[in-house]
């Protein structure tokens, strides 16, 4: 049953709104989990340590699969279940569930304003910004950038198929900022006139690799190409502790109707619709972080050093 206070859904409702991307932006989906394990904890009836645990576990496994390639949701449910094995009852179980869940999401926020105010020296005056799809990290760059009183202006991608460049046309709208708006396939066209391109993350791999919205390697390329600066904006949390034991990041495929809809060609046509793409390191200048301006090749060390000790291997 849904329940009304947007941030206090059970998980079932939260996956759900993950899946539909009525909930979006990986940052923003790996804080409404946390905070839907939060609910589950607090609405679980009774002190029977073993029986939230294993509700917790279930509704631990619906939010991972409601969608498989941002690696912040991934995070942010980890940090949730963060030392809650020592909880001897119910009522400590589900005051660390709380007490995670809620650091989690000012964790998160915070790393948003410092990589508004970090990212925002690398937007000068008189600036052409490129942007893609939407990020909350990239704009909150812009935005900061914006209220120092700096005048650029942006360009925006229309970001197929689910057109996210209408929600970063509008965000920048809000907030006066310049905003032109281009097809996906216009990057190259326009890439020339650009100073800066600033996008997000869903995942950055142990290598550096960015995993961000399709296209977004197409941008890199055309960046690099025109020598134009291309940096990402992303949490610590998007940095990936699975790529450190070799596993590939997950591409996202979804459905055919969200690229031609049923009956606009004939049943023969087959639709292919990867949403994520892999841009390599060597295509990236910086990436902007809470904690500092860093190039790809130091997702590694922020791995280890951010995310935990316990993903260093030691010999027994
Ligand atoms: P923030 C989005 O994925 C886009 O790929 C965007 O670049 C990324 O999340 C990061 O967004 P989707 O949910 O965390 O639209 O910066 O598939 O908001």
């Amino acid at each position: 049953m849904c329940r009304t206070d947007t941030h206090r859904m059970s998980a079932e409702d939260v996956a759900e709104r993950i899946r539909s991307m009525e909930i979006r932006g990986a940052a923003e989906i790996a804080r409404r989990a946390a905070l839907a394990l939060r609910e589950e904890a607090e609405a679980y009836e009774g002190n029977d340590l073993e029986g939230l645990r294993s509700h917790l576990e279930r509704a631990k496994e619906l939010l991972l699969a409601s969608r498989p390639t941002a690696i912040s949701l991934w995070n942010g449910v980890q940090y949730v279940f963060k030392d809650t094995s020592k909880a001897t009852t119910a009522e400590e179980y589900r005051s660390k569930v709380r007490e995670n869940a809620e650091h989690f999401v000012k964790r998160s926020q915070s790393a948003l304003r410092t990589i508004g105010r970090l990212g925002a020296n690398r937007v000068r005056e008189g600036d052409r910004v490129l942007t893609h799809c939407n990020s909350k990290a990239a704009i909150a760059v812009m935005a900061e950038a914006w209220a120092q009183g700096k005048r650029f202006e942006v360009y925006a991608t229309e970001s197929r198929p689910w057109r996210q460049g209408l929600l970063t046309a509008n965000d920048l709208a809000r907030l006066g900022i310049p905003v032109t708006m281009i097809v996906d396939s216009a990057v190259r066209y326009v890439m020339k006139d650009m100073d800066l391109v600033l996008v997000g993350a869903d995942t950055i791999a142990s290598n550096g690799a960015l995993i961000n919205k399709i296209g977004t390697a197409q941008v890199a390329l055309a960046a690099h190409e025109a020598r134009v600066s291309f940096t990402v904006c992303a949490e610590t949390f998007k940095f990936s502790p699975r790529t450190i034991y070799g596993e590939l990041v997950k591409i996202e495929e979804r459905d055919p109707t969200e690229v031609v809809k049923e009956g606009e060609v004939p049943p023969q046509v087959k639709v292919f619709n990867p949403v994520f793409d892999a841009t390599p390191p060597e295509y990236i200048d910086s990436i902007v972080t809470e904690i500092g301006v860093i190039p790809p090749y130091a997702a590694y060390q922020v791995i280890i050093k951010e995310l935990g000790q316990e993903f260093i291997f030691h010999e027994e």
